[in-house]
């Protein structure tokens, strides 16, 4: 190999050349319309419903929050069976599901070889039963995406006492989970309990990627800054504020969107006797879908298989009026009717998988629908095409009323999805309109229903 020398001059001022083309893109990534989502986030963005099994020592002694002393006999569940709770949130829409392999109480729901405080120390099928291959299969069977759900604050097992012999627990637990159970959509980090206790995040991740490169990470941002995913800040099935996808943490942006876990039953995210009065009603549960999947965020339901090892026949009937509420309110497109219209058709035919892109550089722009005849409504739901950021900052939906535009409806972020409700209106005319955009916006559906007809 040949050197070259060049002279000092030359080398300084390249270097400050570069140094300042280095310090200018990093300048550019700091602005909040240049953060994109990755191929993983959009797709798990469109999976917009998921659930989150509670199953374990605590479901048979009455409790949230177990605190390690269970003796693994009293799991002893007479009759699992993965493939109901599997149809059951299917039937509600979900189209994922995230199992807790081990909760706070430290008990596994698979042979770990770790530890013995597992299923291969509980009655159940003998100790050679092993739950997180039972649910990942069902899953997978019924077309749903998989992921677990692993405990940092785990108090039963001693080596929690010592920060370095536990991170070397909770790694081989890690590889255990994520190489014998195929591709997980999500591997959820939850920062309850811990009292003090630091975790190495990085190095956990870092650990999970070796094996699952797609997995998408979810955490509170107060627990870890380099998730994919963040928590919403409540369980209440909420998104409280102005949903969009890219927070800043002291100067430095990251695309992480919104999942919004809420349990079926009022604050219990396992099963409890006699506990029915908790079930959601369907109003309820709508209602969550509204405020969080209407919000641009995932809603994720917890549910509670009983100690038969089933999720209780209540349950499964209330998902499935979830499910069918949802569909009859949204099966009605009114944009079906359109007498139509030329450039903006993307937008308008019912596929999430087609999008209209406003003019190139237009900072505002409008989708205008002229009906056949008058149409009532109530709600409109709009989609945001997403691979190319939040574009969308102040939107309204207007009807032409008597020659003028009268407002129904305005937001600023649109994101995922936005669902609007309204008083219900009738007009001929109506129209999207993309107040204050970033950059050309990109919509993937602007639909309008009367969802009391379909009540
Ligand atoms: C919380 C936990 O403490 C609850 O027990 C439950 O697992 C919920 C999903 O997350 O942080």
């Amino acid at each position: 190999m040949t050197s070259r020398r060049y002279p000092l001059c030359v080398v300084v001022l390249s270097s400050l050349v570069l140094g300042f083309l280095v310090s200018a893109a990093k300048t550019r990534a700091q602005n909040f319309s240049d953060i994109k989502p990755s191929p993983q986030q959009v797709a798990w963005q469109d999976l917009e419903i998921g659930v989150i099994f509670h199953f374990g020592t605590n479901t048979f002694l009455d409790r949230e929050w177990g605190d390690g002393t269970a003796a693994p006999s009293v799991f002893n569940p007479s009759d699992v069976d993965a493939e109901q709770w599997i149809r059951a949130v299917k039937a509600a829409g979900a189209k994922y599901v995230v199992l807790v392999a081990k909760h706070h109480d430290g008990f596994c729901l698979w042979p770990s070889e770790l530890t013995d405080y597992s299923v291969k120390s509980s009655p159940w099928k003998g100790g050679k039963g092993d739950l997180v291959r039972e649910v990942a299969d069902a899953a997978r069977k019924n077309g749903l995406k998989f992921g677990v759900y692993l405990s940092p604050w785990d108090r039963h097992d001693p080596r929690y006492a010592d920060a370095t012999a536990y991170d070397k627990y909770y790694f081989g637990q890690l590889d255990e989970l994520s190489s014998r159970y195929g591709e997980l959509v999500e591997f959820w980090m939850d920062g309850a309990g811990s009292g003090g206790h630091t975790y190495d995040f990085d190095r956990i991740v870092q650990e999970l990627r070796m094996w699952q490169p797609n997995t998408m990470v979810f955490a509170d941002v107060a627990l870890y800054k380099n998730a994919d995913l963040r928590w919403v800040g409540n369980e209440d099935g909420r998104v409280p504020y102005e949903n969009w996808n890219v927070v800043d943490r002291a100067g430095y942006l990251r695309w992480r969107p919104v999942e919004a876990d809420t349990p079926l039953r009022k604050l219990h995210w396992f099963w409890h006797p006699n506990d029915e009065a908790s079930l959601k009603s369907v109003a309820e549960l709508t209602e969550d879908y509204e405020q969080t999947v209407g919000r641009g965020a995932q809603l994720m339901l917890g549910i509670a298989p009983d100690r038969t090892g089933r999720v209780p026949e209540a349950d499964v009937a209330r998902l499935k009026e979830l499910g069918e509420a949802i569909q009859k309110m949204f099966s009605h497109n009114l944009m079906r009717e359109t007498q139509r219209v030329s450039g903006e058709a993307e937008a308008l035919d019912g596929s999430a998988d087609t999008f209209w892109s406003a003019p190139e550089g237009s900072h505002s722009a409008q989708i205008e629908v002229n009906f056949h005849e008058p149409v009532t409504f109530d709600c409109a739901v709009t989609m945001e095409w997403l691979v190319d950021g939040q574009q969308v900052r102040k939107y309204a939906i207007e009807v032409l009323e008597n020659g003028k535009w009268k407002r129904v409806a305005e937001g600023a972020a649109i994101g995922h999805k936005k669902i609007d409700r309204f008083p219900p209106v009738t007009a001929q005319r109506v129209r999207l309109n993309l107040l204050e955009t970033t950059s050309a916006a990109h919509i993937r559906e602007f639909q309008l229903y009367n969802t009391r007809a379909t009540r």
